[in-house]
């Protein structure tokens, strides 16, 4: 975990520089703006520049800029991120979240997810509850590596918080040092292992929750855990990840993983303008229940995904596109 918190002098100059750019960048479209927001992130205070930089080569597990600004005239939480997006809420805060996220990797999206928006409004819904997705509230929110199902998912997820007035928690795993056999692990690098698509990328744009059966869904067939032996790499959704069908060692091992993880369990609280970047190979999140207002109050996160180098993407999608899908 590292922490960077922001003085008054750099929090002043962030306000400032997002508002300039969101008026440059009328009317605001992100994925019109990103490529030039990369190039004007240097503009940000060299204190963050340089702890970011460091944080990324150190592949921090979280990374957490605290003390950014929010909008002074921050409007009421809206209803669903279509909403949001209706009324482009919150917009400079996406500015300095994508001003941020840039110093890590490119940001990107996905076109079947959230109508293909670069920057996610996380925000309980109604009818939305119990769904296996961000808009979700009296569920957990299963702990989980996001986008599980695509091999070009994103080294990190990024999480700015507008508000959380009950100071709901984000969960947080990792595999701790030592708990797997050494067999398991092995097993659990083989490819006996299919990822699916989570609802968020099925369902249909009135956020009703699909029906498609997961087994319907196409799905990637690889291994849970990969890279570094010393630090693994994982990859892991529950509700959207199985053993290839009649592999019985391979369903045990992954059972052994996921008891691994839930006895690994933390919680953060993310704060209003605090920004937190957690490694999505390093580290699997999810988020505790709580009770939605639907005043006006309720929490709101904004979101962006991003990989260390977009042209991982490119290749897989044969397009210069940050959409991908
Ligand atoms: O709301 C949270 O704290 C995390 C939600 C989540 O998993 C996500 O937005 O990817
Ligand atoms: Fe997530």
């Amino acid at each position: 975990m590292s922490r960077y918190t922001l003085d008054h002098a750099e929090r002043t100059h962030i306000a400032e520089l997002a508002e300039k750019l969101l008026v440059n960048h009328q009317p605001w479209r992100p994925l019109e703006a990103v490529e030039a927001l990369r190039a004007e992130a240097e503009e940000l205070p060299v204190g963050l520049r340089r702890f970011m930089a460091t944080a990324r080569l150190d592949e921090d597990a979280v990374i957490t800029v605290a003390n950014l600004p929010v909008s002074a005239d921050l409007v009421p939480t809206p209803i669903s991120w279509q909403a949001a997006a209706e009324a482009t809420a919150g917009a400079v805060d996406e500015v300095t979240l994508l001003l941020c996220a840039s110093l890590l990797g490119d940001p990107f999206s996905w076109a079947n997810q959230q109508g293909g928006r670069l920057v996610h409004d996380v925000i309980p819904s109604k009818g939305m509850e119990d769904s296996l997705t961000s808009a979700s509230s009296e569920t957990q929110l299963t702990l989980h590596t996001e986008d599980v199902f695509h091999s070009c998912r994103g080294d990190w997820v990024a999480l700015m918080c507008l508000r959380n007035p009950d100071n709901v928690g984000t969960t947080i795993s990792g595999i701790p040092a030592g708990v797997l056999p050494a067999e398991n692990v092995e097993l659990l690098r083989q490819d006996r292992f299919r990822f699916y698509p989570d609802d968020s990328h099925i369902a249909s744009l009135d956020g009703v929750t699909p029906s498609l059966a997961l087994t319907d869904r196409p799905y990637e067939q690889a291994g849970v855990l990969f890279g570094p032996a010393e630090d693994l790499y994982l990859r892991i959704d529950p509700d959207f990840t199985t053993a290839v069908p009649g592999d019985t060692e391979a369903e045990q091992a992954l059972r052994a993983c996921e008891e691994a993880l839930a006895g690994a369990t933390s919680s953060v609280v993310i704060n209003p303008g605090e920004a937190v970047f957690i490694d999505n190979y390093r580290l699997i999140h999810g988020r505790e229940v709580f009770t939605p207002r639907y005043d006006g109050t309720d929490r709101w996160l904004k979101r962006t995904s991003m990989v260390r180098d977009i042209r991982r993407s490119y290749v897989h999608e044969r397009s210069r596109s940050r959409v991908l899908g």
